[in-house]
């Protein structure tokens, strides 16, 4: 391949801390799923080493860059990081159990299990669509807490997908909200290397990703050697000093790379690459340990050295954090309530609050007048409909619109698009600092289950409101008509599920979503 011999000229640099080599050889000759992280591994060691802002001794920290790797099946190239980086200890054991049951290390990334994730993925595309709900919150807590000199929410949000994710329909769906949005600080990485499992791209894929990124309201980038360190940074820069469009850099790879035999092919995608492929692999890229899982510790004295100088990021950030906390002591009160939780007992105590209605009233407006008493005690509450706020009655009264010019608004207007929706409300849910909800009419739930079952795994406290639930919806037809819908989500594990019948039980209904911890659906 005439390409190939482009990426020779790199091998150096990119072999000496290819954070991917480490997870080959014997018992790495069996480990699947090798393809994205050999061929991502530059673009990922060059953006985690060199520009994102983290700590490895503190992966909570509230203001650090957030990543998400849409492209769950290249779990290992992030275990490969935590592992480097020291993330949560991640051993060496923990990358020799991979996939296997019960281990840090799962086939794909999972929320709340192994530390520095930042959110479960596999299903492709959703990754895509929650990194947009974080950069949504990160721009929405800027204009809420940022003052003269203190730019204490001050953060990117980077994503890492694959030609699959471009392909799902949600991508576009969440990326043509993030291009009306202006979301400037959400940074796609589009791993571009012509291959998925079936083989070529070509075969059902073939329209020009970059147009359609234009057409969303990004500015595009390309990477035309994604093994060209100097060439990833440039980008990485170019992406930050654009202050209006978010960015999306096409960076073009190859799947394997650096495996002789399987490089460029689709069978890198998932086939383990056996002993001698791994032999290849390692002499290749000049690696310098034949055994298996094996790390030089010049490579993890240079990854320390860059978490040293990390963890200072953060100690600087703490003093600005103190100054302002002296100087706007209401605004920092809030900030700790926005985190820990505001309390509601003032409403869900009063008796007021569990009264009978007088007349019956659809239970979907008693909700929108209950969201709005609750917006009243909780002003870090945001939320809003796929284009159905009218009837779904979710509008929150004085809180403003969420738009490009007012990310202080916290009504949001998603558009007919349900499942970008509902991951971009995961998203909100995992940067953490909001309490989020979504809603659609509960037929179109459909569009939001995929997500929802993410929302589950992931135990987020996300709300779903789903209204017009009932076979007698009437003149708009059975394709109107929810009947199964309601069996499906209860039958989804870690998904609680109200369906109020009456004032008091919608009541109980929105007392459950906003004290409980965990995701829920609301119907009305
Ligand atoms: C929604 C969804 N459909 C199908 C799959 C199964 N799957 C996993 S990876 C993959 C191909 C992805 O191709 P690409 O993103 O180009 O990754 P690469 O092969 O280049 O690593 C498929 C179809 C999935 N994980 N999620
Ligand atoms: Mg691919």
């Amino acid at each position: 391949m005439e390409e190939m011999n482009h990426y020779e000229e790199h091998r150096g640099t990119v072999s000496k801390y290819n954070p991917c080599v480490i997870s080959r050889s014997d018992s790495e000759s069996k480990i699947r799923t090798s393809g994205l992280p050999l061929g991502a591994a530059p673009m990922a060691y060059e953006l985690w080493t060199n520009h994102m802002n983290h700590n490895p001794a503190d992966p909570e920290w509230a203001n650090r860059d957030r990543f998400v790797l849409s492209g769950g099946h290249g779990s290992m190239l992030l275990y490969s990081l935590l592992h480097l980086f020291g993330y949560g200890n991640l051993s060496m054991e923990d990358l020799k159990n991979f996939r296997q049951l019960g281990s840090l290390t799962p086939g794909h990334p999972e929320y709340g299990h192994t530390v520095g994730i930042e959110a479960t993925t596999g299903p492709l595309g959703q990754g895509m669509a929650m990194a947009v709900g974080m950069a949504m919150a990160e721009a929405h807590l800027a204009a809420v807490f940022n003052k003269d000199g203190y730019d204490i929410v001050d953060h990117y949000t980077y994503v890492l997908g694959g030609d699959g994710c471009m392909m799902e329909g949600i991508s576009s769906e969440a990326f043509s909200l993030a291009g009306t949005l202006g979301l400037h600080k959400l940074i796609v990485f589009y791993d571009s290397n012509n291959i998925s499992i079936e083989g070529s791209t070509d075969i059902a894929f073939t329209e020009d990703v970059t147009k359609r990124f234009e057409a969303f309201g990004f500015q595009t980038l390309e990477v035309k050697d994604g093994n060209n360190l100097a060439e990833i940074a440039a980008a990485i820069e170019a992406a930050k000093a654009d202050t209006t469009r978010p960015t999306m850099i096409k960076v073009n790879t190859v799947i394997g790379y650096g495996c002789p035999a399987k490089q460029g092919k689709a069978s890198a995608h998932g086939e383990p690459l056996g002993e001698e492929n791994v032999a290849a692999l390692k002499e290749y890229l000049e690696w310098p340990c034949k055994e298996a899982f094996t790390v030089p510790q010049e490579v993890y004295d240079h990854f320390n050295e860059a978490a040293r100088k990390k963890a200072a990021v953060e100690d600087e950030w703490n003093v600005l954090f103190e100054k302002y906390r002296k100087e706007y002591p209401d605004m920092a009160e809030k900030w700790d309530a926005y985190y820990n939780g505001y309390d509601l007992s003032k409403l869900f105590d009063s008796e007021d609050y569990w009264k009978k209605a007088e007349k019956p009233e659809a239970t979907r407006s008693t909700s929108g007048s209950i969201l709005n008493e609750i917006k009243q005690l909780m002003p870090n509450l945001i939320g809003g409909s796929a284009d159905l706020a009218p009837s779904n009655k979710t509008n929150m009264k004085d809180a403003g619109d969420f738009s490009k010019d007012n990310y202080a608004g916290t009504n949001l207007h998603f558009g007919v698009r349900e499942q970008a929706m509902a991951a971009i409300g995961n998203g909100l849910a995992l940067h953490g600092g909001l309490k989020a909800f979504v809603a659609t009419f509960f037929v179109f739930s459909d569009y939001t289950k995929p997500m929802a079952r993410l929302s589950a795994l992931m135990n987020l406290p996300l709300t779903f409101i789903f209204t017009h639930d009932s076979i007698g919806v009437g003149e708009d037809g059975p394709t109107h008509e929810p009947v199964e819908q309601l069996a499906a989500f209860r039958s989804l594990p870690n998904f609680c599920v109200y369906r109020p019948c009456d004032r008091t039980e919608t009541a109980a209904a929105w007392y459950r979503a906003v004290t409980s911890k965990t995701s829920r659906q609301h119907l009305c």
